[in-house]
C-alpha cells in the first residue's frame, strides 16, 4: 500500500495542528493531545504501512479512534478536511509569526487578535513604532528581540535543511538519469558541494535531444508549477515549496556546465582567472582560445588539470584553501562514508532516547559499527529525564552484561554531562573517572556573554575526565544563531589538553561548523563524528557529519572514531590523565 504521505510528514501535520488549536484559543487537553500524539507516533519504531494494516494504530497509547481515523486519513489521501478547515480560519501570512524564533502561538493570538496584526511587515511596523508594549507581557525588550527575530527569519527565508532537499531532489534526479535520452547527468549547485542549507535544486544532463527530458522533466509527479520551459532549460516549484531548474547540454558542454554549475560562485570566479593567466575563456560551455578555437575536454579532472590543478571534489570548492592544496598536489583523501568504525554520543530510553540500549546496540552494528557509545543526559538536565548517579551505574551495569553477552558490537559507558553556568560539570571527576568517555555539552543559560561563554567551555574541557566538548556552538540551523563565543581560544584550550571536539551530525545542529572544523585540525586537534541519536534512525545522521568533515578536508587520520575498537578506545583513554 503507497502511502500519501510519510510519517514525518503527518508527524508535523499533528504539531501544526496543535498550534493551530491553540491559536483559536481551543481548550489546551485538545492541543496538547495533538502534540502528544505527534511525539508518540514520531517515536514508535514500527513504519506507519505496519501500524495502518495491522490494526495496532489506534492502540497506541495518546492515539485512539478519532486520531487514528485522521492518520489514517492523511496518509491514504494526503489531506484531511478537519486541519484544512482549521487553517483556513486564519491568513496565510500569519504562520510567517511563528517562524520568528522564542514567538510562540500564544504571542501570535495576542497580536492577531488585540492588534490586528497577522503579517511580518505588519508586526515589524508595530515593533518599530513601540506598539506592542501595550500587550500584557510585552515590553520594549520584547520589541526589541522581534525586530532581530523578524530580520533572521527574512535571512534564512528560502533556505532548508540538506536532507529535505535532498529528499526532494533525489527522486529527480533518478527521473532525469533514467530517460532513454539521457547520456550524462548529475546533482549540482549546493547540494552536489552537499552545504548545510540548500536554497534550490540544480539539475543537469547531456543529451542530442533534450526537448523528452525536459518534457519528462516538467512532468514529474512532486511538480506543481512550471515557471519556464524552453529548449534546453526548465524550471519547477516541487511540492515542498522548493525551486528546481534542469538544463540540459550537448554532451561534450556536460564536464564544462557541470563545474559551473556547482560552483561555488567564488570558485568559479577564481577558476575563470586561472584560465586567463593562461590564455583561456572558460565558462559553461567550454575554454575558448585566443583565437576562438574551443578547447574541450572530457570531464571535470581534465578541466582542473587544463589550469594547472588537481582535481579539487565538490565538497571543497568555496573558495578557502582548496586552490592553495590543489596547487601543491595537497588535496587531501576525504573521509569516507565507510569509514567510521564506531560512534559515540548517543541516547536512549533512560533519558530522552526513543529506543533502548539493545535497540541502538542492533542498529549500529547493522550499521557495520564496532563500538557504540551511549550518553545519556545528566542530573541537571531534568527535562530530559537526566540520569543521577545511581541510576547511571545502573545503566553501566546493564551495559557490562551487554558486552559480556555480545559477540559483536561493544557498547561504550559515556555521559552526556552539562556545563553548568560557571563551566563546572553536572557530575563529579570520580564519577566521570569511571566512565569509558564524557561528552560536554551546554543546555541551558546560552545567553551568557561572549567572555563568559568562552570562560564556561574552557573550564569544561580542561576537565580531566571530559573526552570532548558537544554540539560546541550550540546553533540550531535556520532557527538559532550560535552563541557568542571566542572559538579560538576554546579550540586553543582542547589543543592544550589533548582533548576531541564532536562533529555532531544531526542535520539541525552540524556542529561544529566546518569552516570551524578546519580551524581544529589545523591545531592538531582530533574531531569524534557523532550521530546525537534519539532513535535508531537517528544513528545514520552520521552521513551528515561525514559531509561536514569532508568540506573540512579531513582525512580518515583526522577523525577519531575511523580507528578500530582496539586502537579507538586506547586514544580514548589518552584523552584523559587518570
Ligand atoms: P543555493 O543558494 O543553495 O542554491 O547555492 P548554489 O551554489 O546552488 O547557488 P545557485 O543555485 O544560485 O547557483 C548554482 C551554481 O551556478 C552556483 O554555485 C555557481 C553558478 N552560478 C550561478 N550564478 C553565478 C554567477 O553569477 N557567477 C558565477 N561565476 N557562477 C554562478
Ligand atoms: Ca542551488
Ligand atoms: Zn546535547
Amino acid at each position: 500500500m503507497p502511502l500519501a504521505l510519510e510519517k514525518k510528514e503527518i508527524v508535523a501535520i499533528l504539531e501544526e495542528i496543535g498550534v493551530l488549536l491553540e491559536l483559536a484559543g481551543e481548550n489546551p487537553f485538545k492541543t496538547r493531545a495533538y502534540e502528544a500524539a505527534a511525539r508518540t507516533l514520531e517515536s514508535d519504531p514500527r513504519s506507519l504501512e505496519d501500524l495502518i494494516q495491522s490494526g495496532e494504530l489506534g492502540k497506541i497509547k495518546g492515539i485512539g479512534k478519532a486520531l487514528e481515523e485522521k492518520v489514517v486519513t492523511l496518509a491514504t489521501t494526503g489531506e484531511l478536511d478537519y486541519y484544512s478547515a482549521l487553517r483556513a480560519r486564519f491568513p496565510e501570512s500569519l504562520f510567517d509569526l511563528l517562524r520568528i524564533p522564542g514567538f510562540g502561538p500564544k504571542k501570535v493570538k495576542a497580536v492577531y487578535e488585540k492588534l490586528d496584526i497577522a503579517s511580518l511587515d505588519a508586526l515589524e511596523a508595530a515593533a518599530r513604532e513601540g506598539k506592542l508594549r501595550a500587550l500584557d507581557g510585552f515590553g520594549a525588550k520584547t520589541e526589541q528581540n522581534i525586530l532581530e527575530g523578524i530580520e533572521r527569519v527574512r535571512a534564512y527565508q528560502g533556505r532548508v535543511l540538506l536532507p529535505l532537499a535532498e529528499q526532494a531532489a533525489v527522486p529527480l534526479f533518478e527521473w532525469i538519469r533514467d530517460h532513454p535520452d539521457t547520456i550524462r547527468s548529475s546533482l549540482c549547485g549546493s547540494l552536489r558541494r552537499r552545504r548545510e542549507t540548500i536554497k534550490d535544486i540544480d539539475l543537469l544532463a547531456s543529451s542530442e535531444k533534450p526537448d523528452g527530458i525536459l518534457e519528462t522533466f516538467v512532468k514529474h509527479p512532486s511538480v506543481v508549477k512550471v515557471t519556464g520551459h524552453g529548449g534546453t532549460k526548465a524550471s519547477v516549484v516541487l511540492k515542498s515549496g522548493m525551486n528546481a531548474d534542469l538544463r540540459v547540454v550537448a554532451d561534450q558542454e556536460f564536464p564544462f556546465a557541470l563545474n559551473y554549475f556547482t560552483g561555488s560562485k567564488e570558485h568559479n570566479t577564481e577558476m575563470r582567472a586561472r584560465a586567463k593567466e593562461r590564455g583561456l575563456r572558460l565558462n559553461e560551455y567550454a575554454f575558448t582560445r585566443e583565437d576562438g578555437s574551443r578547447l574541450l575536454c572530457k570531464d571535470e579532472e581534465e578541466i582542473y588539470r587544463t589550469v594547472g590543478l588537481e582535481y579539487v571534489p565538490p565538497e571543497l570548492r568555496e573558495c578557502t584553501r582548496e586552490f592553495e592544496w590543489a596547487e601543491a598536489d595537497k588535496i587531501p583523501e576525504l573521509l569516507g562514508y565507510g569509514d567510521l568504525m564506531g560512534t559515540l554520543h548517543c541516547h536512549t530510553t533512560a533519558s530522552d532516547g526513543a529506543a533502548d540500549l539493545e535497540q541502538m546496540a542492533a542498529a549500529a552494528e547493522a550499521l557495520g559499527y564496532q563500538y557504540l557509545g551511549i550518553a545519556d543526559h545528566s542530573k541537571s538536565a531534568a527535562y530530559a529525564g537526566g540520569l543521577d548517579e545511581k541510576r547511571l551505574a545502573r545503566q553501566w551495569s546493564e551495559i557490562d552484561s551487554f558486552n559480556k553477552k555480545s559477540k559483536g558490537i561493544r557498547l561504550l559507558k559515556g555521559s552526556e554531562v552539562d556545563i553548568l553556568k560557571d563551566g563546572s560539570l553536572d557530575f563529579a571527576e570520580e564519577v566521570l573517572a569511571d566512565c569509558d568517555y564524557a561528552v560536554a555539552s551546554i543546555h541551558s543559560l546560552l545567553n551568557l556573554d561572549e567572555a563568559a561563554m568562552t570562560q564556561r567551555l574552557v573550564r569544561a574541557i580542561e576537565s580531566p575526565g571530559i573526552t570532548f566538548l558537544g554540539h560546541l556552538s550550540g546553533r540550531l540551523l535556520l532557527q538559532r544563531e550560535p552563541y557568542p563565543l571566542n572559538l579560538a581560544k576554546v579550540l586553543d584550550a582542547a589543543a592544550r589538553n589533548g582533548k576531541w571536539i564532536e562533529i555532531n551530525a544531526n542535520p539541525w545542529r552540524l556542529d561544529l561548523d566546518w569552516r570551524a572544523s578546519m580551524e581544529a585540525k589545523e591545531r592538531g586537534i582530533l574531531l569524534v563524528i557523532n550521530p546525537d541519536a534519539h532513535s535508531t534512525e537517528g544513528i545514520s545522521d552520521n552521513r551528515y557529519g561525514i559531509d561536514v568533515a569532508r568540506r573540512a578536508g579531513l582525512a580518515q587520520a583526522d577523525v577519531a572514531n575511523t580507528r578500530p575498537l582496539k586502537e579507538f578506545l586506547k586514544i580514548l583513554s589518552a584523552t584523559r590523565p587518570h
